[in-house]
């Protein structure tokens, strides 16, 4: 009786409700006098540590990040009050519809016509009003909620610290209080499709909290059973777009010794000597035109089963399997006393100190949040990867295809990750389907077009105005990212699958290019050269740059996978007959690689523009080359001067990997600096455009691979654009084009040694500097060379 009597107070004092609803938060428990004590530095280097929890539990760029590809949790390591926010990468808002305008093919001549007489603001608002999809905005990836637990903690917290380990994708919170060793552990497992907590302390009984569920979306929640809580919901309307997802959230409570009590929609926990959560979340999402799947059915059996393991199973399994992926790159950029400092200070002192490792760390952290974000299966990393906590996320959270999407798979190739392409190449595949229906509607046209944005309804329509939107390059720019990874691979089965959307996509264009009036090249029109404003008072133009670089690489992709495939002989000649016509790259009055067909760029609104579209030609495509086109280099250089280093996030990172490819590792590094300031990197190492996107923690990544390795056009290259901040190094693992497996390593900025494994059999050139040597090496063989490449 006396121990139900304590049991019940316990709950009354700590309710979660009670807590969240009515505790007014401290403005900054970052100076929370009850923190005291210095935890020391974890040992292990790959990881992000802290002496504090997020501040007030509503900072989410200070928790961090556990995900499986498809469900994932932000962390915020609070003492007395814990908050887990949740995402499924299928939880978007409204349902399957279809943004083709019927209004768009009648208008599409005038549209034209208005171009090339150069009356653009004309043909902008002409475009405006017929040429947009209908909705003119697409569906927002949203929030599952927050599982939320509270502790009835008192008194002095002594050397607290929560910390991710990279490599074993565990984030972890431990501290000390009135004598007691707490800790908590978190991982999100792709095995088992949970989300994992344990909560431990070194004495017994001591472990008690309270847990439940919170969420902006429509949704109920209850207690199931004497340990289970569910939280049952639909997904909301969007743009007139109705909402037809249901999804469950499902928490199942198991504990070592202790009691444990089911309230309505709470679950307590009094005195346990240890307990594990599992979470487990779905939606009713099956494909872009199927919602028919049952959540109901999918969670009760993913806690069914993983309830049925220990946790140390779990956790065997799931660091296993990140493992295999995650550690087949190894990075060494020097260590040094910086790394004792946790890791929101390090990112404060990284311009101008001497701390190379966090350089390491954020490369690696990439690597994580790749595999974290986009595994076979799920869907690909969005414009905030996984993670989410709003109902209306900053641009929806969506499918940015005018460079988003593509930055956040740069570094999947040569960080060794090909298999996180996998989503990439779902969406793509969905896109030539949904595309092939706007393709026909709006540009009467074969093939399948996509605009500057997608979401998980595979919308291709033009978006937002059509100063942004009525680009119709998203989908061709994609297929790049593709075809990367057969350069990469070989893989001749895989390009044989994405050979229908290379050939349509192509189609496409062969439909709807078009004759410009001064030179007769062929050109893409209506277009922009995306976002930026021309001297005409407009984005919408004729033939900017970039798209006639990006159908260059189309049409030849498209060329060689027909003779690969043995396939297609006259679609490939008509291909290459477009090809010879297409308007040419122009050096511009300023010196400049010219933006646009007009010499413009230095008379537009925005010279210093956050987009370096033009620049596409020298990365993240070849067709731009310091050896192969030095003219056209040197104009890329120039336009890149004149564009200014200081940009968005992951505008930042891609003058990072152009620097790389222009060869200037000491440039490349001076925006690496500001890459990994406070100002674009936020205390949990997420970019910051700000507000947060992910892409520019890509970008970045694929930056620091750029400074060590190239592989574009025949060669690969060693250390191309080493900075004098990195004098002694090494890395393990890298893949290079023509599949190949790398290892560097270098002393006082010099090459010392480098290994290539070859996994297809295919010929090689390498190259230090000046020095190249030709060489065979057989399929799984391995060859080792020292600085001279012998
Ligand atoms: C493009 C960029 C913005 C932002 C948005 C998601 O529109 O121009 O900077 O990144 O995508």
């Amino acid at each position: 009786m006396r121990a139900v009597l304590k049991f019940t107070l316990l709950l009354l004092a700590f309710s979660v409700r009670t807590i969240f609803a009515s505790e007014p938060q401290p403005a900054n428990p970052g100076l929370n006098p009850r923190f005291t004590g210095e935890a020391p530095p974890p040992q292990e280097p790959l990881m992000l540590w802290y002496r504090l929890p997020a501040a007030t539990l509503t900072n989410w760029t200070e928790a961090l990040p556990v995900g499986n590809g498809r469900l994932g949790a932000m962390v915020f390591g609070g003492v007395e009050r814990e908050r887990l926010q949740l995402n499924e990468d299928t939880l978007w808002a409204g349902g399957p519809y279809d943004p083709a305008n019927t209004n768009a093919l009648a208008a599409l001549p005038e549209v034209r016509r208005l171009i090339f007489a150069g009356q653009y603001t004309n043909a902008q608002e002409l475009a405006g009003e017929k040429m947009m999809g209908n909705p003119m905005r697409q569906m927002p990836y949203e929030t599952v909620g927050d599982l939320r637990l509270a502790f009835p903690t008192n008194g002095t917290i002594e050397n607290y610290r929560r910390d991710l380990n990279l490599d074993t994708a565990v984030a972890s919170v431990s501290y000390t209080a009135s004598g007691i060793h707490f800790k908590r552990e978190v991982f999100c497992s792709p095995v088992d499709q949970v989300i994992v907590m344990r909560l431990t302390a070194d004495q017994p009984g001591s472990v008690s909290f309270n847990v439940g569920l919170d969420t902006p979306q429509m949704a109920t929640v209850k207690t199931a059973g004497a340990n289970e809580l569910v939280m049952d919901g639909v997904n909301r309307p969007a743009n007139n777009v109705a909402g037809a997802l249901k999804f469950q959230v499902r928490v199942r409570v198991l504990t070592q010794g202790g009691k444990l009590f089911a309230d309505k929609d709470e679950i307590s926990v009094a005195q346990a000597d240890a307990a594990t959560l599992l979470i487990a979340a779905a939606t009713s999402y099956k494909n872009y035109h199927d919602v028919s799947g049952r959540p109901e059915a999918i969670v009760r059996k993913q806690i069914v089963d993983a309830g049925s393991k220990s946790f140390d199973r779990l956790l065997e399994a799931q660091v296993a399997e990140h493992q295999r992926l995650f550690r087949r790159v190894a990075l060494d950029l020097g260590e040094t006393e910086a790394m004792k400092l946790p890791t929101d200070e390090r990112i404060a002192h990284f311009a101008g100190g001497n701390d190379p490792q966090l350089a390491a760390l954020y490369f690696q952290f990439a690597r994580y949040l790749l595999i974290c974000s986009s595994r076979p299966g799920g869907q690909p990393a969005n414009l905030q990867g996984l993670w989410n906590e709003s109902m209306n996320p900053p641009w929806g959270s969506k499918y940015t295809i005018n460079i988003n999407t593509e930055m956040n798979y740069w570094p999947a190739e040569p960080g060794n990750l090909g298999e996180c392409v996998e989503p990439l190449t779902g969406l793509v595949m969905d896109l030539a389907q949904t595309g092939a229906r706007t393709a026909r509607v709006m540009y009467g046209a074969r093939g399948w077009v996509a605009h500057h944005n997608s979401d998980l309804w595979r919308a291709t329509a033009p978006i937002d105005g059509p100063q942004y939107g009525l680009w119709p390059m998203g989908g061709a720019w994609l297929l790049q990212n593709l075809w990367e990874h057969y350069q990469f691979t070989g893989d001749k089965k895989y390009l044989k699958e994405i050979y229908p959307a290379l050939e349509g996509s192509a189609r496409f264009f062969l439909d709807t290019l078009v004759e410009e009036p001064t030179h007769r090249w062929l050109v893409t029109c209506p277009s922009l050269s995306p976002e930026n404003k021309h001297p005409g008072g407009a984005s919408v133009c004729a033939g900017p740059t970039m798209d006639l670089e990006i159908v260059r690489d189309l049409f030849s992709n498209c060329i060689q996978a027909s003779e690969i495939l043995g396939r297609d002989k006259k679609f490939r000649q008509q291909l290459a007959a477009a090809s010879t016509r297409l308007a040419p790259l122009q050096i511009g009055g300023a010196g400049q690689l010219q933006e646009w067909l007009e010499d413009w760029d230095t008379n537009a609104p925005d010279i210093h523009h956050r987009h370096v579209s033009h620049l596409y030609g020298l990365f993240p495509s070849s067709q731009i080359d310091v050896r192969a086109t030095p003219e056209l280099a040197a104009a890329a250089k120039r336009s890149l001067e004149i564009r200014g280093d200081k940009a968005t996030g992951w505008a930042t990172a891609w003058r990072l990997n152009l620097w790389a490819r222009l060869h200037d590792g000491e440039h490349a590094y001076g925006i690496l600096e500001f890459l990994l300031s406070p100002a674009r990197t936020y205390p949990d190492l997420f970019d910051a455009h700000p507000p947060f996107q992910i892409d520019g923690n890509f970008g970045g990544a694929s930056g620091i691979a750029e400074m060590l390795l190239q592989s574009q056009n025949g060669e690969i290259e060693f250390l191309p654009a080493l900075p004098g901040a990195w004098p002694n190094g090494n890395v393990k693992g890298l893949r290079a084009r023509g599949g190949f497996e790398v290892d560097v390593g270098w002393k006082d900025g010099r090459l010392v040694s480098a290994t290539i494994q070859s996994l297809a059999g295919n010929r090689c050139r390498l190259r230090y500097g000046n020095v190249t040597r030709a060489v065979e090496i057989k399929k799984g063989s391995i060859l080792r060379l020292n600085g001279q490449l012998q």
